[in-house]
C-alpha cells in the first residue's frame, strides 16, 4: 500500500520568515524551507504535506487530520508552543510518529520561551538548527517511521 504524506505544520508568524530578525530565526522564507523540504522527502522517498497558519484552531484541525489520515508529523507551533494545552491535548491523541521543531533554541531565548508544553506530547523535539532543522527532522521521522 503507498505510504500516505507526512504532515509539516507551521504555526503563527512563520509567515514572516525572513523579513525580520534574521539573526534569530535565519535568511530563509518559509517557501525556501519548504523547497529544501520537498527535496529531502523526495530522497526519503516520503510524500509530504507542507502548510502554515496563524490560527490555533486550524493548527488543531490539521493535527486531528494528519492522526487521520498521515504517516507522520513535524509540527513547529510557534508561540503556540509555550501556551496551547489544546495542541498538547491534540498532539496526544494522534498516534503517528510527531516531531516538535524549532528553528531557534527555544532554551537559550527568554525565560518564556524556554518552557514548552506541547514538547511532551511528541516523540522527540529538534531546535537551534535553523531551516537544516526541518531536514533533520525528516530524517528523524523517517527514522521513527521505520
Ligand atoms: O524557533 C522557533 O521556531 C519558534 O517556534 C518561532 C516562533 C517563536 O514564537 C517560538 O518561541 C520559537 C516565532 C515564529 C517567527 O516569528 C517571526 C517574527 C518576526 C519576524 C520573523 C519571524
Amino acid at each position: 500500500m503507498a505510504m500516505s504524506a507526512i504532515y509539516v505544520l507551521n504555526g503563527p508568524n512563520l509567515n514572516l520568515l525572513g523579513a525580520r530578525e534574521p539573526e534569530i530565526y535565519g535568511e530563509d522564507t518559509l517557501a525556501d524551507i519548504e523547497k529544501r523540504c520537498d527535496g529531502k522527502a523526495k530522497q526519503l522517498g516520503l510524500s509530504m504535506d507542507f502548510r502554515q497558519t496563524n490560527a490555533e484552531g486550524k493548527l488543531i484541525d490539521w493535527v486531528q487530520d494528519a492522526g487521520a489520515n498521515s504517516s507522520g508529523l513535524i509540527i513547529n507551533p510557534g508561540a503556540y508552543t509555550h501556551t496551547s494545552i489544546a495542541l498538547f491535548d491534540a498532539l496526544s491523541a494522534i498516534s503517528i510518529p510527531k516531531i516538535e521543531l524549532h528553528l531557534s533554541n527555544i532554551h537559550a531565548r527568554e525565560e518564556f520561551r524556554r518552557r514548552s508544553v506541547t514538547a511532551a506530547a511528541v516523540d522527540g523535539v529538534i531546535a537551534g538548527f535553523g531551516g537544516a532543522g526541518y531536514l533533520l527532522a525528516l530524517e528523524a521521522l523517517k527514522e521513527l517511521m521505520n
